[in-house]
C-alpha cells in the first residue's frame, strides 16, 4: 500500500487567525469577496509566504511584496476551496490578482480572479473545524512537467503515475522529463513505456545540456510547473532552460529578509529570453503526492491502456484480490502494480 503523505519540513500554515484584522476588528467569517473579472487583475503571484506574497506586475515586470488577508481575497471564485475544504493559503503561485501599491516595493492584494485550473494536493492534518486542508501548488498552468531522474534518486514510476493522474484530472497537460541522462547504465529504460502509451517524454541532462533545447521549445509561451521528487534535478534543469537567471530568486529572498532557500515553496521564475507569457514554476520536492477528490471508480479512466480491456465483469475495477474479479484482463499490463497501489490508497480513503 502506498505510504501516506507525511508532509515536508517546509510545511507551514498561513495565518490561522486571518479573520482578525490588524486593528482587532473581527471580520465576518461568512463574508467572502467576489472573484475579480480577469480585466481587473494587474499582477501574477510569484511566491507565497505566510500573510505576504511576491507578485509580478503586468505593466513593468517588477516584483514587489504584497500583504494579503484571507477574508479579503478568498472568494467564491472557481477553483477556490469548496465546502468541507480549506486552502492552506488563499493565494497560490500563478494566481491572477489585483494589487494596490503602497510604496515602491510593497502593496496589498485587493482581490483574486477565478482560476482556470489548479494543481493541488492534500496537506497533512485538518483545520480547527475538521475541514480537510488543501495545498494549491500552482494555479492557471498549461503544462505539468513531471521530472523523474534516471538515477539518484531512482526512476519512480509510482510518482510519475500519480502526477499524470493529478494533471489530467485537473485539466493540465502533462509531459514527462527524464533527467540525469548521464547516469544511464544498463539496458533498463522504464520510462519508454510512457512514450509507448502516448505520453510526451523528454529525456534530458542538465549537466551536459542534452535534450534541454527540445524541452525549451515545447514550453515556449506556456506556463509550466515542474514537479517531482526532491533531488531529481528540477532546479538544475530550470537553471539551464532559463540560462542561469535563477540568481534573481536569491535577490528576492533578500527583499523578504528571510534568506529562504529558493525552492522551499513553489516559485514563478522569470523568463527573459522568450515572450512575456512564458512562465515556469519550480516547486519543492515531494516525497508523496496524494490525489484529491478522486473516486476509485474513476481511476481506470486515467490509464489509457485499460480502455481497450474487455474484462468479463462489466465496469471491472481491475482490483487485484483473489477471486474478486474473475476474468479481469488487466493483470498482465506493465502499469498494473502501480494501478493497484493507487487504487488501494483511494479505497482506504488515504488520497
Ligand atoms: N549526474 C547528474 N546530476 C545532476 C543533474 N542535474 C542535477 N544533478 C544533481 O542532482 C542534485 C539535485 O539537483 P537539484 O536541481 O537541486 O534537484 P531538485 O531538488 O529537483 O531541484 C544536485 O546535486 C545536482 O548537482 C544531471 O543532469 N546529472
Ligand atoms: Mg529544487
Ligand atoms: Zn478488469
Amino acid at each position: 500500500m502506498a505510504p501516506k503523505f507525511k508532509g515536508n519540513s517546509d510545511d507551514w500554515l498561513d495565518d490561522q487567525s486571518s479573520r482578525r484584522s490588524g486593528k482587532g476588528t473581527v471580520i465576518s467569517k461568512k463574508k467572502k469577496a467576489d472573484a475579480l473579472d480577469s480585466s481587473e487583475a494587474n499582477a501574477t503571484v510569484a511566491e507565497v509566504f505566510p500573510r505576504q506574497c511576491r507578485v509580478r506586475l503586468d505593466e513593468t515586470g517588477e516584483e514587489i511584496l504584497c500583504g494579503y488577508r484571507r477574508a479579503s481575497v478568498l472568494g467564491h471564485a472557481a477553483g477556490h476551496a469548496e465546502e468541507g475544504e480549506r486552502d492552506r493559503s488563499p493565494v497560490a503561485v500563478g494566481d491572477r490578482v489585483q494589487i494596490e501599491r503602497s510604496s515602491p516595493d510593497s502593496g496589498t492584494v485587493k482581490g483574486i480572479c477565478a482560476r482556470r485550473n489548479l494543481l493541488a494536493r492534500p496537506a497533512p492534518g485538518r483545520d480547527r473545524t475538521q475541514k480537510k486542508v488543501r495545498q494549491v501548488i500552482a494555479a492557471n498552468v498549461d503544462v505539468l512537467v513531471i521530472v523523474a531522474s534516471v538515477g539518484e534518486p531512482e526512476f519512480s514510476p509510482g510518482l510519475v503515475d500519480r502526477f499524470l493522474i493529478a494533471a489530467e484530472s485537473a485539466g493540465i497537460h502533462p509531459v514527462i522529463c527524464v533527467s540525469k541522462l548521464d547516469l544511464l547504465n544498463g539496458s533498463e529504460r522504464p520510462w519508454e513505456m510512457y512514450a509507448d502509451l502516448g505520453y510526451e517524454v523528454f529525456p534530458c541532462c542538465a549537466k551536459k545540456g542534452q535534450g534541454t533545447v527540445q524541452l525549451q521549445e515545447r514550453l515556449e509561451g506556456l506556463t509550466a510547473v515542474f514537479c517531482g521528487h526532491s533531488g531529481v534535478g528540477k532546479t538544475s534543469l530550470l537553471r539551464v532552460l532559463l540560462g542561469t537567471e535563477l540568481g534573481k530568486v536569491g535577490a528576492v529572498s533578500e527583499a523578504t529578509g528571510k534568506g529562504r532557500h529558493t525552492t522551499s515553496s513553489a516559485v514563478l521564475l522569470e523568463q527573459k529570453k522568450f515572450s512575456a507569457k512564458t512562465a515556469w514554476i519550480d516547486t519543492p520536492g515531494v516525497r508523496e503526492f496524494g490525489l484529491m477528490n478522486l473516486e476509485p471508480e474513476a481511476l481506470p479512466e486515467f490509464f489509457p491502456e485499460f480502455k481497450e480491456l474487455v474484462c468479463s465483469t462489466q465496469g471491472c475495477l481491475h482490483y487485484d484480490q483473489p477471486g474478486a474479479e474473475p476474468g479481469c484482463l488487466a493483470h498482465s499490463l506493465p502499469r498494473y502494480p502501480s494501478y493497484c497501489r493507487i487504487l488501494e490508497s483511494l479505497l482506504a480513503g488515504e488520497n
